[in-house]
């Protein structure tokens, strides 16, 4: 079935419409960052760069490192635009724009968020590194999609009863990672846990300034909660759309967080600039040195 022109939105240059990227501008490896700014904080690391594209707050570049292919693209924040930046990245590689139909084989991308988050655990401190092993969306992005056996509903189920927030409407979904990709970024430098991915950085982390908060011990509820011995470890706002999204399309991801809050104990990193970077040459090390990438 060939796609319309208003689904599959194609630029004059035959470019995707909001990444306004081509085919063959992407690595199957892909690094995902919030920041359009952090994006050369990447690629600053590579021995070339080939590509440099932006559109709004889609900043793409790719280039190679110890002869590995790598993309490292932007979202801006939020899983709205994770919907945006993940069909669209599929779309470069599994839809052919010349028919407009989907191809009969598929290719896998990687995808490895390096993000910034803050912990609701005292014990997790500031500058630390995490790896989400699950991700709890309250963010309502997979529940468009056709999602059931790709979520972890025993997660949910455990959740739900823990909460017993169905007066308030909520009603969050929860993804796992890519195991083997998340080993090839494991080391006793990070910590695993349970991520909580929201629509908000306030209100819907918990945070007051002059509005007050529906659900008054939000953080601490979420804390309190245990799944096959781990807790929810931190919240931010995006790898829960990045592991429905991935998993649905049949790509991998994972996400990393260099933890800059530590909302338990009312910490804030007064270096957040350095351990983002740690966190990068960290993950770009681990990277090369992987054959399974
Ligand atoms: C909020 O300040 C932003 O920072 C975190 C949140 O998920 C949100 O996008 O991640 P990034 O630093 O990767 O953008």
């Amino acid at each position: 079935m060939s796609l319309g022109n208003s689904e599959l939105i194609l630029n004059p240059d035959g470019s995707i419409y909001h990444l306004n990227l081509l085919p063959e501008d992407i690595s199957t490896t892909i690094i995902t960052v919030g920041d359009p700014g952090r994006v050369s904080a990447v690629s600053k690391y590579f021995d070339s760069i080939e590509i440099k594209k932006q559109h709004r707050e889609f900043c793409t570049h790719t280039g190679h490192l110890d002869g590995k292919r790598i993309t490292v693209i932007s979202t801006g924040i939020g899983t709205d635009n994770i919907d945006i930046v993940f069909n669209e990245l599929d779309a470069l590689v599994n839809i052919n724009f010349k028919t407009r139909e989907v191809k009969s084989n598929k290719i896998q991308l990687s995808f490895i968020r390096i993000g910034t988050s803050g912990s609701i655990q005292p014990d997790i401190p500031v500058d630390s590194f995490l790896m989400s092993t699950s991700a709890i969306g309250f963010d309502n992005l997979l529940h468009f999609y056709d999602s059931g056996q790709f979520t972890n509903t025993s997660l949910e189920k455990e959740l739900y009863r823990h909460l017993g927030w169905d007066r308030h409407k909520i009603h969050p979904y929860a993804v796992d990672f890519d195991k083997n990709l998340g080993e090839i970024f494991a080391s006793n430098r990070i910590r695993f846990g349970i991520t909580c991915t929201n629509s908000g950085f306030y209100g819907p982390q918990g945070r007051t300034l002059r509005l007050n908060p529906k659900i008054t011990d939000f953080n601490e509820r979420l804390a309190s909660f245990i799944y096959q011995n781990q807790q929810i470890t931190n919240l931010e706002m995006e790898t829960a759309g990045i592991y429905g999204l991935a998993k649905l399309h049949g790509h991998r991801a994972v996400s990393l967080n260099a933890i800059l809050a530590n909302r338990a104990t009312g910490e804030f990193s007064k270096g957040g600039a350095k351990a983002v970077d740690e966190l990068i040459r960290y993950t770009l090390k681990k990277l090369v040195s992987s054959s399974l990438i």
